[in-house]
């Protein structure tokens, strides 16, 4: 038997070798960190004029918004309509001065987790630094008490217990992106392994 036909407008928001799912499945690599509020900080370093420094309460207390998004995990699975609530990238920026080198941005995450992103796919109006997703606090293991999310990107890009984010000049490939994995990640092109950027221009 085959798969029951998408409606249209749903089918062409699903990316190529990717399938559905309305779960939230979690992929982690390592355990989920312990959060303390009192240690918990957010930084902003590298090529800024100024470096910040977050508490919790302070991170809270800037303004919220809400987005919409699909979500596509490499490992083949799709998860449409994710309601994300926290800070987006957009009202943070507005508090970061770059200097004019900076061209290329590293996520930093408890545990060690990193991953990699061009300037300009980073400060695309969709990403967003999430506490909340479907009405409800991120649970632990998705990310609490903060995650970049990154929808036009293959997921291992959004970041989960994000602790800072570094702007560079040049491009560090992050824990997945030296592993094997895409640099870029583009799921509508299947930007899935490394090999794959030597056929690329
Ligand atoms: N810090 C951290 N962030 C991470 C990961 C991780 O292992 N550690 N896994 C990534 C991968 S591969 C995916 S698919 C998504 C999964 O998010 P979820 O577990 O909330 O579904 O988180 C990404 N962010
Ligand atoms: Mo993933």
């Amino acid at each position: 038997m085959g798969k029951p036909l998408l409606p249209d407008d749903i089918r062409h928001r699903v990316p190529p070798g990717q399938y559905l799912t309305t779960k939230f499945p979690v992929l982690s690599y390592g355990p989920t960190p312990r959060f303390d509020p009192a240690k918990w900080d957010f930084r902003v370093f590298g090529l800024v004029e100024e470096e910040l420094r977050f508490t919790y309460e302070e991170f809270r207390a800037l303004p919220q918004s809400k987005q919409v998004s699909d979500f596509h995990c490499v490992t083949s699975w799709s998860r449409l309509d994710n309601l994300w609530e926290g800070v987006s990238v957009t009202e943070l920026m507005k508090r970061v001065r770059l200097k004019p080198e900076a061209r290329f941005v590293l996520a930093h995450c408890d545990g060690g987790y990193t991953t990699n992103l061009p300037l300009n796919e980073f400060l695309d109006d969709d990403v967003i630094l999430a506490h909340r997703h479907d009405g409800r606090d991120l649970e632990p293991d998705h990310g609490w008490p903060l995650r970049l999310v990154v929808p036009k990107l293959y997921a291992w890009k959004s970041a989960k217990w994000l602790r800072a984010l570094q702007f560079t000049d040049v491009d560090c490939r992050g824990f997945w992106e030296v592993r094997g994995y895409h640099n870029h990640a583009d799921p509508w092109k299947e930007e899935r392994y490394s090999f794959q950027e030597d056929y690329e221009d």
